[in-house]
């Protein structure tokens, strides 16, 4: 465990759930992570990095990892696997041409045996377009209902607005309290 983690689980106890937030390049990983973070009523933890950030939602601490999602770095997502609990995996609705290497990422992620116990949230982000593709659709494309091993959940969203981001953070923290 790195040490500026390690301080700040000293600090919040616990209670921190590690989050990890994947998907493909332009899906909008890093505007969601800063929309949650604008929307937290109290901005209680420090910028560790770049792309780490702490959200806190009721008592429940997240510390969310924003993962680049070029294919060149996608080989090296199994380096921030370890003592994951949840995987944020954003898709851009609109981009139906990829939808079939997000699937593989996705299937490629589960059978991580780093990955055995995480629970997934995927964002179908970029809703407000008028030719995204509906949680619907995505979730017949990924077979989400043939994934029995791992706790889902698909939420569309709208990183730009923020809609649909409180829906998917409260859907995580009653994965929390229920294990
Ligand atoms: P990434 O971190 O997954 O690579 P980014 O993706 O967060 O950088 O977002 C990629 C682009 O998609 C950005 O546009 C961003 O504004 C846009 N985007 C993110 N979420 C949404 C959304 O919900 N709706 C719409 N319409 N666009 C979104 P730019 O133009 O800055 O590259
Ligand atoms: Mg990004």
């Amino acid at each position: 465990m790195g040490l500026l983690i390690g301080k700040l689980m000293s600090i919040f106890g616990n209670q921190e759930h590690k989050v990890i937030i994947v998907g493909l390049d332009n899906a909008g990983k890093t505007t969601i992570l800063y929309q949650l973070l604008m929307n937290e009523v109290v901005h209680t933890a420090p910028t560790i990095g770049s792309n780490v950030e702490e959200i806190v939602l009721q008592k429940t601490h997240f510390l969310m990892w924003d993962i680049g999602g070029q294919e060149a770095l996608r080989s090296a997502w199994n380096a921030y696997y370890s003592n994951t609990e949840f995987i944020i995996l954003v898709i851009d609705s609109t981009d139906r041409d990829r939808l079939l290497t997000t699937r593989e990422e996705l299937y490629r992620m589960l059978a991580h045996e780093a990955l055995r116990d995480a629970s997934v949230l995927i964002f179908a982000n970029k809703q407000d377009m008028k030719d995204s593709m509906t949680t619907v659709e995505i979730s017949q494309f990924l077979t989400l209902s043939a994934i029995k091993d791992h706790q889902w959940h698909i939420q569309g969203c709208c990183a730009l607005t923020g809609e649909g981001l409180p829906a998917g953070l409260q859907w995580m923290q009653s994965q929390t309290t229920a294990n």
